[in-house]
């Protein structure tokens, strides 16, 4: 690990949450040890082949539409950049570290769309998630330290929500149509819009399926829990 990795030019708060004990895995994802956000998300970590455990939350309201968020400029790792609704990690807790219908990953779902978001937990009930798979992959933010190398549980929901930004979390909030986001990506290179590189890889690989499905309100054939996919 970095001795010293400069963080003093970062929102305070954002510096404090890289203390927080996220949950180191192996390939199979089977929980190791703690680990900090800091150790876990350092490139010269990454490199070595430090892995840990991440959700990614996709919510699509009653219309069908998508709620993405450009993260704030304040994010340590990908700031300013676009990704699915809320992306985290479960921490080193008895509650969070459940695997049991993916209650763990759930949990830390619900606790982070609020810590993001503001959406109250309520809006968002725990049996309305679906777990549908995980992704392995890796990423680095060009010119940093920081990266990014994670099993991903991808969780979808349907509800309709009252988003209230916190803002050293997250610049902005939007639905977009699969229409509106196929024209949002397609002009993202000239316009100067970041994607997050696991957006852009859940996109590509997965999200026309789970759109339709959605509609289709069959999520579940979605559901794989034995493959990990490797990216
Ligand atoms: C990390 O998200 C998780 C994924 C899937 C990239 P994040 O950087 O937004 O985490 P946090 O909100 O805890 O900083
Ligand atoms: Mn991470």
């Amino acid at each position: 690990m970095a001795a010293n990795p400069s963080l003093e030019s970062f929102d305070a708060t954002q510096v404090a949450l890289m203390e927080e004990r996220v949950i180191v895995v192996d390939t199979q994802d089977k929980a190791e040890r703690p680990g900090t956000k800091l150790e876990t998300h350092l490139l010269e970590n990454i490199d070595k082949g430090l892995l840990h455990r991440a959700f990614s939350v996709f919510l699509f309201n009653s219309e069908g539409k998508l709620l993405l968020q450009k993260r704030s400029d304040d994010k340590i790792t990908f700031p300013a950049y676009w990704a699915n609704t809320c992306c985290s990690h479960p921490l080193w807790v008895d509650g969070e570290m459940e695997l049991k219908d993916a209650l763990g990953v759930k949990r830390a779902a619900i606790r982070k769309l609020e810590h993001e978001l503001g959406i109250k937990a309520e809006q968002v009930p725990i049996e309305k998630f679906h777990y549908l798979t995980r992704i392995h992959y890796v990423a680095k933010m060009e010119g940093t330290q920081w990266g990014e190398h994670e099993i991903d549980h991808v969780l979808v929901i349907q509800a309709d929500v009252d988003v209230a930004p916190v803002p050293n979390e997250v610049a902005e909030a939007r639905y977009f149509s699969e229409e509106e986001l196929k024209t949002f990506l397609e002009e993202a290179p000239e316009k100067g819009t970041l994607i997050s590189p696991w957006f852009g890889y859940i996109q590509k690989m997965f999200l026309g399926k789970w759109w339709q499905a959605m509609r289709d309100g069959d999520l579940k054939s979605c559901e794989d829990h034995e493959t990990i996919h490797r990216i």
